[in-house]
């Protein structure tokens, strides 16, 4: 019996990845040194394998993504981007003025860069798996080159429909939904990995490992078709270890027929697979690929389970390799630095170091090793103990009924109150919440953390941003002003460390995208809110202007989706303790004054289950947590923001949710998110389309802007358009943000002239 683990954080115990790609986009280090620390990071990344598992993934350290490493790899780089060039070209793909749009990775918090196909004309351009397999080869090490299938690289990916050209070329990108366009852009793909492969065999590699997470969507009966051709062609010259993840396979029948050496299972998502190996047997042939130990969540498994779980699967498998049910990099690298937590929750954590040597541990207890067997009895008795329960609000949420999910006044009665008080004009200006965090922010928010700044002088000096970032939004002329989030870290963490129920680390950081971090809090007991949480800055904020400012909370679904969660409860439950939690913030909210409340909800699509068939249960407890934290008076305005997803097969949904205004990032992909309100018969609600994208640090010119609001008005009558930048600013300098907004509000004020002219 072997062990395997793949997909293990390449971010490094301190952060080095990040540091190594922001001092290189500054130009602090040259190419050199880049790669240098790359490589180091590359060799730790084998070393923590190599300590505990038996077979180790190589090409596992994209320098920002694994998914635009795939791309390249296949010469599919969009014209605009010119030759390639090495590192230019690929970081001007990734985070360029004219970069690749960005979306979440199936149902996670990690972000992508979507590849864009423009033909099917395909090359082999780089053989990442072969230079990393040399690179390890060199040290004396044997890795298992890792790959994306081409069938997953092309669920992925976009092809190109038409080209609006203009100041901003907007590009109107499609996924690929027929089987013509799919099978000539498979064909093309296909062509490139058999080369990769065949160049792979040629010095010597004998496996691969192949993710194929795609297999786990529904997919259509010629998808089938293409990837059993597809692995009969690519089993010719390596052996091949098909991992799936992030939920069962969608096909059990046809996939364990996949002419493949081993088959993977996600067996921690649910118990689809499990149940379906027991019900229908594995072939003799080949080798079941276990994933027992969750790579999303953070809860120290269960050995005793598991290894009897592994047991089980080894009556029905000849072979059995013990590994993680998805990538590890959903994981801070390691508990041991978290000093601060407290210690009955420290004890029952695992991130990623961790999850390898549980692996290990499993192994070793099968094979008899007394001293794995005697953790597993202790981990076993560990984990029995309860914890973290609030009984009061178990009661709440069982109490809940039907009506606490229901605005008392529908829709278009609300929008008449509303506009009584807050007299907005046609286009309204907005932004989406936070403005730059600059250094000195920064700074003072970490010397107040460790006790340089007392609490009042730390106050005072949120206070001065506030009242900075008040005048500025005035002096530009925005309509509904917000208060700048100068207190706040990440949107989720923020209120992760005002709740109770919610642990939040020092260092669990996780890669989001490209060198951006964050740290998820751990929901570890029942949660509710031990005072009001954003009252102050709020109130502080609105008694400084005439002008609306917005109460900003994060919402009940994305405060979940972006944490670690508790397994011991349903979902749900947790997404409805949140839900009152906030409850309780927005009547606050609404006592003290405050019109306009905004509650973000960018993880309200990433949370649904990849098979269609599993939404309208998530759908409906998220659109009702939603609800239940956003039952305001019918004077108050809901907002709401999403943001770097596929809002389009889900639109139905987000109606659900009953708010009065919607912004949604669309910078990239615009053409796309305005056919889906197009198509949407009777949308009433009000809904700013992002009009320039935050995450690129050009400022948008009044003509692009215009072009993009025009183009909306084309699509959804003027009087339910407002205009904002497609996310919040906390990531731009003020050098850029000044000038963006000036030009989206002179641009929104000519339209407005004309369009009262008329
Ligand atoms: N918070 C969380 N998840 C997110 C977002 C967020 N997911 C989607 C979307 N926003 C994009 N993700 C990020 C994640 C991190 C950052 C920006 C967008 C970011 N992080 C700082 C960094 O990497 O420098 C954190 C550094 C720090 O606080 O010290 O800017 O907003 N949970
Ligand atoms: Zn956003």
């Amino acid at each position: 019996m072997k062990t395997l683990a793949y997909g293990f954080p390449k971010l490094g115990e301190k952060r080095e990845f990040k540091s190594l790609l922001e001092n290189f986009w500054k130009g602090k280090i040259d190419e050199t040194q880049f790669v240098d620390g790359m490589n180091n990071l590359r060799r730790w990344m084998v070393e923590n394998y190599r300590q505990n598992v038996d077979m180790i993934p190589s090409n596992e350290l994209s320098y920002y993504d694994f998914v635009l490493d795939t791309a390249v790899m296949l010469s599919a780089i969009p014209s605009r981007f010119g030759q390639y060039e090495g590192l230019k070209t690929y970081f001007e793909m990734a985070r360029g003025k004219y970069a690749l749009e960005m979306t979440k990775y199936f149902n996670t918090n990690y972000h992508y860069l979507v590849p864009e196909l423009e033909n099917a004309e395909l090359k082999l351009l780089k053989n990442y798996l072969l230079e990393e397999y040399r690179f390890f080869k060199a040290m004396g090490v044997e890795t298992i080159p890792k790959i994306l299938s081409p069938f997953t690289f092309l669920k992925l990916s976009k092809v190109l429909k038409r080209k609006e050209e203009g100041p901003f070329p907007i590009l109107e990108l499609s996924k690929i939904e027929d089987q013509a366009t799919f099978e000539k852009y498979f064909n093309a793909v296909f062509g490139v990995y058999e080369e990769v492969f065949k160049e792979l065999k040629e010095e010597g590699v004998k496996e691969v490992l192949v993710e194929d997470p795609a297999l786990c969507l529904e997919l259509k009966d010629y998808e089938w078709d293409l990837v059993e051709e597809m692995y009969s062609c690519l089993s010719k010259y390596l052996d091949i270890y098909l991992l799936t993840y992030y939920d069962s396979v969608s096909d059990y029948q046809r996939y364990i027929k996949l002419p493949v050496k081993a088959l993977g299972f996600d067996l921690v998502s649910n118990r689809e697979n499990l149940e379906n190996i027991r019900r229908f047997g594995f072939p003799e042939d080949k080798v079941l690929i276990a994933g027992v130990i969750n790579g999303r969540q953070v809860w120290r498994a269960c050995l005793d389970e598991k290894v009897r779980l592994v047991e089980e699967l080894s009556k029905h498998a000849k072979d059995v390799i013990i590994a993680n049910s998805c990538p590890l990099f959903h994981l801070p690298v390691s508990v041991e630095p978290e000093n601060e937590l407290d210690a009955e929750l420290k004890e029952r954590l695992a991130f990623a170091k961790e999850k390898l040597f549980e692996l290990r541990t499993i192994k070793s207890a099968i094979e008899g090793d007394q001293q794995a067997r005697l953790e597993v009895e202790r981990v076993k008795k560990l984990l029995s103990i309860k914890f973290g329960e609030v009984p009061e609000v178990r009661e709440k949420v069982k109490n809940l009924r039907e009506e606490d999910f229901v605005r008392d006044v529908p829709y278009q009665e609300r929008i008449k109150l509303q506009q009584d008080i807050l007299k907005l004009p046609l286009l309204p200006t907005t932004t989406i919440g936070s403005f730059p965090q600059t250094e000195e922010v920064r700074r003072a928010r970490t010397e107040y953390r460790n006790g340089k700044l007392s609490p009042e002088e730390y106050e005072r000096f949120i206070k001065e941003q506030i009242e900075k970032v008040i005048r500025i939004q005035e002096d530009i002329g925005l309509d509904v002003l917000v208060h700048g989030e100068f207190e706040r870290t990440d949107m989720v963490e923020f209120f992760a460390e005002k709740l109770g129920g919610i642990a939040t680390t020092k260092h669990g950081w996780v890669l989001s995208y490209g060198s951006r971090v964050y740290r998820p809090p751990i929901i570890y007991g029942d949660v509710y809110r031990p005072e009001p949480m954003t009252l102050k800055e709020i109130t502080y904020a609105q008694s400084l202007t005439q002008k609306p400012v917005k109460g900003m909370l994060t919402g009940p679904v994305t405060i979940l989706n972006w944490s670690y969660y508790r397994e011991d409860i349903p979902k749900e439950e947790i997404a409805y303790q949140i839900a009152l939690a906030l409850l309780e913030e927005v009547k606050d909210l609404e006592n003290a004054g405050i019109k306009i409340i905004q509650i973000d909800e960018p993880a309200f699509r990433e949370g649904a289950p990849l098979k269609k068939r599993d939404w309208p249960h998530y759908f409906s407890w998220a659109v009702k947590a939603f609800r239940l934290c956003s039952k305001a008076k019918p004077q108050t305005q809901i907002h709401t923001h999403m943001c770097y997803s596929e809002f389009n097969e889900v639109i139905e949904y987000i109606y659900q949710m009953d708010f009065d205004v919607i912004s949604i990032e669309a910078s990239r992909s615009k053409g796309e998110i305005l056919s889906a309100f197009e198509n949407f018969k009777g949308w009433d609600r009000q809904i700013g389309i992002g009009v320039y994208d935050i995450h690129s640090p050009a400022i948008p010119d009044k003509n692009s802007i215009r072009q993009i609001l025009e183009r909306a008005m084309k699509v959804l009558p003027v009087e339910l358009l407002w205009v904002n930048p497609d996310c919040g600013l906390k990531t731009r300098r003020w050098e850029e943000v000044v000038p963006a907004l000036k030009n989206m509000v002179e641009c929104a004020e000519e339209l407005r002239k004309e369009l009262v002219s008329v």
